[in-house]
């Protein structure tokens, strides 16, 4: 049986958002979503225009900004369209339904009117899921569901996963994916997305656990590797960027020879 590409995943996914990810990944040639950890906005655009031409995602935690403005996330939505990448705003989403739905749409940030992607925790319960659809949907955003983590001693064990994966299925109109540390179900529609990663293993001071490209992208299955420090800390971020892309993608080609 043959393994199903990234453009094949590209045709047969139904959410926009989903759809667009997997035909940019087979277009750019990139497995590589950028976690843009920066504290400044002239320096998170900085990155975002050096490094776009070789990630399909550009991953953000708006809050670790400390000169917000608006304009930041205009010009940021400018740069996605410039280099075609998708913007994900890693909230980690965890709390009740009501809550959710307002820290998605208002607030300072107002994250639904310019992050395409977003993500949650499963803790809470459906309800979760539901709030931040109720917000999502009309504006055609996409959700990934965290299945498992990438630090040391994190709690979401067992069957917990599994759990993650059967409340995904129940809301695969906003759902489009996970992330995980390992492939959680064979249906190509579900985006596997890894943080957690450089070019060799190891860890941080602060149970951050890395697993390589290869590993993630070939041994585990998954989709997509996150990639932070092993980048923005790189003396040259555009040559660590274009490392981690060529990794990635020569990873997913091997995957594609094993069957
Ligand atoms: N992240 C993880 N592990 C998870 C979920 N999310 O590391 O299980 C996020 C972190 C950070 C990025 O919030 O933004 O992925 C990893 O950064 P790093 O490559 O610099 O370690």
């Amino acid at each position: 049986k043959r393994v199903l590409t990234y453009g094949d995943r590209a045709k047969l996914c139904s959410h926009s958002v989903a759809k667009f990810l997997f035909t940019t990944m087979e277009d750019k040639q990139t497995n590589l979503a950028l976690s843009a950890d920066v504290t400044t906005g002239a320096e998170l655009l900085r990155l975002a225009d050096a490094v776009g031409p070789h990630i399909c995602i550009l991953k953000t935690h708006i809050d670790i900004i400390s000169d917000f403005k608006p304009d930041l996330v205009h010009d940021l939505s400018h740069l996605a369209e410039k280099h075609g990448f998708l913007i994900f705003e890693d909230r980690k989403f965890a709390d009740i339904g009501n809550t959710v739905k307002h820290q998605y749409s208002s607030g300072v940030y107002r994250i639904s009117d310019w992050s395409h992607i977003i993500n949650a925790h499963a803790l809470p319960g459906p309800g979760i899921v539901q709030g931040l659809k109720e917000v999502g949907l009309v504006k055609d955003r996409a959700c990934l569901l965290i299945a498992e983590m990438s630090s040391k001693g994190n709690l979401a064990t067992g069957d917990y996963a599994k759990a993650t994966l059967k409340m995904a299925e129940e809301h695969d109109d906003f759902v489009i994916g996970f992330i995980t540390q390992s492939k959680l179900s064979n249906d190509p529609n579900w985006v596997h997305i890894t943080p957690g990663v450089k070019l060799t293993r190891g860890k941080d001071s602060l149970g951050q656990q890395y697993l390589t490209p290869r590993e993630v992208i070939c041994d585990k299955e998954c989709d997509i590797i996150i990639v932070g420090r092993g980048i923005t800390e790189a003396e040259d971020s555009v040559v660590a960027a274009k490392a981690f892309q060529e990794a990635g993608y020569n990873a997913y080609l091997e995957r594609m020879q094993k069957t």
